[in-house]
């Protein structure tokens, strides 16, 4: 029965790593840099309906490390974490359409700036809302971290209002239109690119922001001052020669194009799904991948935690227990930030943000396995132990050979659980800027704004997958029953 197990188990491996192998693959030459950026900040960071990720952000820098001659490689994520891992070291700069403020500066060295900015508000379109007064009692949404979250912090209370907290700029604008809150504060230019290109909301400035300020790409204090000198070398250059004007015109021009794809492709789900395809196929494979990883080794050290939950030795199980109770009542939210910004914030040693991913999965669904493996091993009924005992099996031997197959026997149904469950977690893995399904979801809504298609697609792939993954499991659970 053991044999047959290992064997299923071995099959189910080479099932997914096929899957896996649909992952995307890094490149073979690392580029010298890894720059952050906003994941969704048009007209400044944000996906093309070709899924290529673009904006005066991604233009300006592609000319600019092309005129200074370095290499990078961009890592979009919300604004926040963008940030954030400049300043654990965990990237080298940031480039996400940032205001230069006092504040900012204490952690982050800026380049020469390259856009004038300034903090707006906006309301739904057809809102009655028509100044601050206006906000008294009212909700209003706001970017985790953003100057435009800032400046509305400091006025809440001479207004009024309340405050509710997003980490991407899409789910901030959506929130204000369906009418869960009745405005927002951002970056002018960005809320007058969104209400160009179609977004429900109607900019209440008019042209003149709050405060004016500018936007620059930023290192961590002291750091990457190289980066930093070509990065201004660069902007002086494309500045000199005409690019830097050529990029703003074919983002902002009056007759610039828009990015949210054409009407025909966002009308039907199926539209959507076909024009961005390579985008959804690519995050699946990613989620797929890092399921697949993630459950081999999270089932790996769950069982290792299982074992050494029963041990004979009291050091050997409280081990087992303490790793267990830590890791199972930690968010799991909590550990992917503590292990790609705190720790390396901390220690100076640069995770890669999938490392971090997946770490984070072993940690967290290894405890949970570990707890139901020690259970299933406790399970066992205690007179098979005595039993082998008293045939002259030493106790590893009776573990070996009796208690841990029955035990095994008994989890199939947990660790088949289990393993749905790693496949639905890998989605909180965008928050750290892993371009997963979930993320790929975030991206397209960002662009087209069809929420509801776009999240529907995304949710009937989990499905979809997670279907396949209980057929498997069933069938590896029928052959460990046979
Ligand atoms: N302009 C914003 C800030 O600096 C950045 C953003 O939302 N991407 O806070």
């Amino acid at each position: 029965m053991k044999k047959g197990i290992l064997t299923a188990v071995v099959a189910a491996t080479f099932a997914f790593l096929g899957l896996g192998a649909l992952g995307p693959k890094a490149s073979a030459s690392e580029p010298s840099y890894t720059i952050t950026a906003d994941a969704t900040y048009a007209p400044f960071d944000f996906q093309d309906k070709d899924n290529k990720y673009v904006g005066i952000d991604q233009d300006l820098l592609k000319e600019i490390a092309k005129a200074s001659g370095f290499t990078y490689n961009v890592k979009p994520m919300t604004f926040n974490a963008a940030m954030q891992s400049v300043a654990s070291s965990q990237a080298d700069g940031v480039i996400a359409g940032t205001t230069i403020t006092d504040e900012r500066k204490k952690v982050y060295d800026f380049s020469d700036s390259y856009y004038k900015t300034g903090v707006a508000w906006a309301t739904a379109k057809n809102s009655k809302i028509r100044s601050l007064d206006d906000l008294k009692g009212k909700v209003v949404a706001l970017k985790t971290g953003t100057a435009g979250a800032e400046y509305a912090e400091k006025i809440k209370d001479q207004y009024g209002f309340k405050i509710t907290y997003f980490s991407d700029s899409d789910t901030v604008y959506r929130d204000v239109i369906n009418g869960n809150s009745v405005a927002t504060f951002a970056d002018l230019p960005v809320l007058q690119y969104t209400v160009k290109n179609g977004t429900a909301l109607k900019v209440q400035n008019g042209d003149a922001p709050f405060d004016a300020g500018y936007l620059g790409f930023a290192v961590k204090k002291g750091e990457n001052q190289q980066l930093l000198a070509d990065f201004n070398k660069g902007l002086a250059t494309i500045k000199e020669n005409g690019t830097y004007d050529k990029i703003v015109n074919k983002y902002l021009s009056a007759k610039a194009e828009t990015f949210t794809g054409s009407a025909k492709d966002n009308k039907t789900v199926w539209g959507i799904l076909s024009s961005n395809k390579k985008a959804f196929l690519s995050g699946l494979g990613q989620t797929a991948y890092l399921t697949v990883v993630g459950i081999i080794l999270a089932s790996l050290w769950g069982l290792l935690l299982g074992v050494m939950g029963v041990s004979k030795n009291r050091l050997v199980r409280a081990i087992s227990t303490t790793v267990v109770y830590t890791f199972r009542g930690m968010p799991m939210l909590v550990l992917a930030f503590f292990l790609y910004i705190g720790f390396p914030a901390l220690t100076g040693v640069k995770i890669s943000a999938w490392t971090a991913g997946i770490l984070t999965l072993v940690l967290n669904e290894g405890a949970y396995t570990g707890a139901f493996v020690r259970g299933g091993f406790n399970s066992v009924d205690a007179g098979q132990m005595e039993a082998a005992r008293s045939l002259g099996l030493s106790h590893a031997q009776a573990m070996r050979r009796v208690i841990i197959p029955q035990g095994l026997k008994l989890m199939v149904p947990s660790f088949i659980n289990q393993f749905i469950i790693t496949l639905k977690d890998t989605s909180l893995l965008s928050a750290i800027g892993i371009l997963e399904l979930t993320q790929t979801g975030t991206l397209i809504v960002t662009r087209n704004s069809q929420g509801f298609r776009v999240w529907a697609i995304v949710a009937m792939i989990y499905l979809v997958v997670i279907t396949l993954l209980t057929l498997l499991s069933n069938w590896v659970e029928k052959r460990t029953n046979a």
